[in-house]
């Protein structure tokens, strides 16, 4: 990150979790009940588990704002996890020789080292040495995106500011496709978001509702793929001059490290193979006020990495969850015996709370660009170089 940076912490059943956003420039409105909407925004969906009953996700805003407006200090965002309650003694941090024989019963209840196929579980055991698996699971826990869409809230109300918004919706679960799109984009939107799957078609939203049965039934779990779209960009965010400055690039990374995303694509993404460039190239217009227009958005708001003042479309695929009620095949690191996966309390589809992180991920970014175009240490600065740009 260039300006907007940004550090989480917490664990899955640990106390809370925190953040701390530095860069933010001074003078800018922070709501911690927008920041709320986004997080609940995140817990619900179809096929989510008992989990997001147990927790009411809410901010507390605790340093770099007053009476709401940033500082230009750092500001520290914390998420209390309600079901901590439950595992105070399993998440301790004392000494295990100062733990009790009834903690300690608790604590070995928890533990395992039946690794689950497709999770972080293997070789995160591997990579820190560790032989209770509850300590990668702890950290590796999609629990943790809880936080980052607080800090992408952040980024929202910041970007808000300039007359930049976005939104996500999901268009496929497990075998179900969304093949009718509403016309616009504030159609599209204005439908996902009663949308218990976060589809903006109805039919198929029945559809996606009757896999996600199928698929609990079955004891297994699905995956997807949705769409996250910004509009009203400046032109210039991001540089074809370095690999690492390219916006595509930097908006596949951050999509991409989302737990379980398995695939990212800008604009026709892998379509694109198929095209002549006759097909995929959107040509450019001028209307009578010499403003410049495209009928097309194959590119998806992105060229030569930078934006081009078309409307951004990120798309993620998210592969299905790998904590499963039916057993696959593994080993216990205890002994290197064949095992079957460890299985507890997980959810069977996560796509449209996937598509939620992926709206906060990519405001994060388009953040810490702009900031990086424009600067400025208080929201006057930044809007008077803005109108200058
Ligand atoms: C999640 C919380 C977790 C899971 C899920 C996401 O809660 P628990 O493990 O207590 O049921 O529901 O985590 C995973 C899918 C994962 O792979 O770890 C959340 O808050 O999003």
């Amino acid at each position: 990150m260039k300006r907007f940076r940004f550090l989480t912490s917490g664990e899955s059943h640990g106390k809370c979790l925190n953040a701390i956003i530095e860069g933010v420039p001074a003078g800018i409105r922070i709501k911690s009940d927008i920041i709320n909407k986004d997080l609940a925004r995140r817990q619900v969906g179809y096929g989510r588990g008992d989990r997001m009953k147990i927790e009411k996700d809410t901010v507390e805003i605790k340093s770099g704002v007053r009476f709401g407006k940033t500082t230009g200090a750092p500001i520290c965002l914390e998420i209390q996890n309600k079901d901590y309650i439950n595992w105070e003694d399993v998440m301790s941090t004392i000494d295990y020789e100062y733990q009790t024989e009834e903690q300690i019963k608790k604590i070995e209840a928890r533990a395992f080292t039946k690794v689950r196929p497709g999770h972080a579980d293997y070789a995160g055991s591997v990579k820190y040495d560790l032989s209770d698996l509850r300590d990668v699971l702890e950290r590796s826990s999609a629990r943790k995106t809880a936080i980052e869409v607080a800090v992408g809230s952040v980024a929202k109300q910041i970007l808000r500011e300039f007359g930049i918004m976005g939104f996500c919706h999901v268009v496929q679960i497990g075998n179900a496709k969304l093949d009718f799109y509403p016309k616009t984009y504030t159609l599209i939107k204005e439908k996902a978001e009663k949308s218990d799957v976060m589809c903006a078609d109805d039919l198929t939203a029945d559809r996606m509702r009757c896999a996600i049965d199928a698929a609990a039934e079955e004891g297994d779990t699905l995956g997807g793929k949705f769409e996250v779209i910004y509009g009203n960009l400046p032109v210039g965010l991001g540089s074809y001059v370095h690999w690492d400055n390219a916006l595509d690039g930097r908006l596949a990374q951050a999509v991409m490290s989302i737990p379980a995303v398995k695939a990212v694509e800008v604009g026709a993404g892998v379509d694109a193979a198929g095209l002549k460039g006759s097909q995929m190239h959107d040509e450019i217009f001028v209307d009578r006020s010499k403003e410049i227009y495209r009928q097309t958005n194959n590119a998806g708001g992105i060229e030569g990495g930078m934006t081009n003042g078309n409307t951004l479309i990120v798309k993620g695929t998210m592969k299905p969850i790998p904590t499963m009620r039916k057993p696959l095949a593994t080993i216990d690191i205890k002994d290197m015996s064949p095992a079957v996966a460890h299985f507890e309390r997980s959810d069977v589809c996560a796509v449209p709370a996937c598509a939620v992180v992926a709206e906060a991920r990519v405001a994060i970014i388009l953040v810490d660009e702009l900031l990086s175009k424009i600067g400025g240490d208080s929201l006057t600065e930044m809007k008077a170089h803005y109108a200058q740009k």
